[in-house]
């Protein structure tokens, strides 16, 4: 009789596997960018966005500091605030005291994530109705009852539309109009085209946070796929491509090398790189017509004195 398994590894998430064996099966390396955010590579991200060279978060930020009364003023003022990926709790509570609303849903894929903050921002916002929704925004998604028939404002700060391919961003906008309904309003924050001496430092800083964040990708699949990568001959590169308006990062083999996910064989020569994000910026007509693609006309654009970055108010 055989004895029962006691083997504990930990279980790997099966979408994150089935990504990594694709990525390294085909001749064009890439990973999506979200399994970048484990719980080490979301610390990592907080430290960038605190970094000198990354602009978007406290230009972003000032914007909502100085704005969120205008947002009010041009239609926004008692809606119900959907925020799509709740993970901002410094930002929102700029916009729920602007916009003054009875509710407040915030979106995110993550169940434990979406508790942490929505009871923090409860506790400030005492008369405040918090509805947190667990589910994949990328979807159209069924609001709770209670903001039924009330009039919404979607929420979605970060430039991370950013992320996305254009074809994967216009479905997210179709999505969002799908899920708040006509009528609704959306406040978007998009990154601006800028010259590359501004964008590259910004996703290759002075003191390596980014490269730490970029190569944290090979540590987690080394930890959760049973791997061997040898993360030491891998360097972080930051490349603006300027035919898709976007920066990427890479992560560039340094040596040929052979290591081993999951019990299959890989090779990777030196100078091959495997594409980790995308960070696509916008111009002032590129994310109008972006927007008017997902079902959105702009209503109102705030940016700050170095047209850096753009808070954008459209409406469904
Ligand atoms: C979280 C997607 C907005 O693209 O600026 C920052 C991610 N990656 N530095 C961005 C990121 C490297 C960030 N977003």
């Amino acid at each position: 009789m055989e004895a029962p398994s006691t083997v504990s590894r930990t279980s790997a998430d099966p979408a994150f596997s089935a990504d990594v064996l694709a990525c390294f099966r085909s001749p064009r390396r890439a990973i999506p960018a979200r399994w970048l955010y484990d719980l080490a590579g979301s610390e990592l991200f907080e430290a960038i966005t605190n970094l000198p060279e990354y602009y978007p978060t406290r230009t972003e930020t000032a914007l909502l500091e100085r704005y969120c009364g205008e947002v009010a003023a041009h239609g926004g003022a008692g809606r119900a605030v959907v925020e799509f990926g709740s993970g901002s709790s410094v930002k929102t509570p700029h916009l729920l005291r602007a916009v003054q609303g009875e509710h407040y849903v915030p979106i995110d894929i993550s169940g434990d994530f979406l508790r942490d903050s929505a009871s923090a921002l409860a506790a400030d916002f005492p008369e405040l109705a918090v509805h947190p929704l667990e589910g994949d925004f990328m979807r159209p998604l069924k609001l709770p009852d209670a903001v039924a028939g009330v009039p919404k404002l979607g929420f979605f700060p970060g430039s991370t539309i950013g992320n996305m391919v254009a074809r994967s961003s216009v479905d997210l906008l179709r999505s969002m109009r799908e899920t708040m309904g006509e009528g609704s309003m959306l406040l978007i924050g998009m990154d601006r085209i800028k010259s590359p001496d501004i964008l590259i430092p910004a996703y290759d800083d002075a003191q390596g946070v980014t490269g730490e964040f970029n190569l944290n990708l090979l540590r987690r699949i080394n930890r959760e796929l049973d791997a061997d990568i040898p993360v030491e001959h891998f360097a972080h590169v930051a490349r603006w491509n300027d035919s898709y308006a976007r920066i990427e990062m890479h992560l560039e083999a340094q040596a040929d090398m052979t290591f081993e996910v999951l019990g299959e064989r890989f090779s990777m020569a030196e100078g091959e790189t495997i594409h980790t994000e995308n960070s696509h910026k916008y111009g002032p007509r590129d994310a109008r017509l972006l927007l008017r693609a997902g079902g959105w006309t702009m209503c109102h654009e705030w940016t700050d004195p170095d047209d850096w970055f753009a808070l954008i108010l459209a409406e469904a």
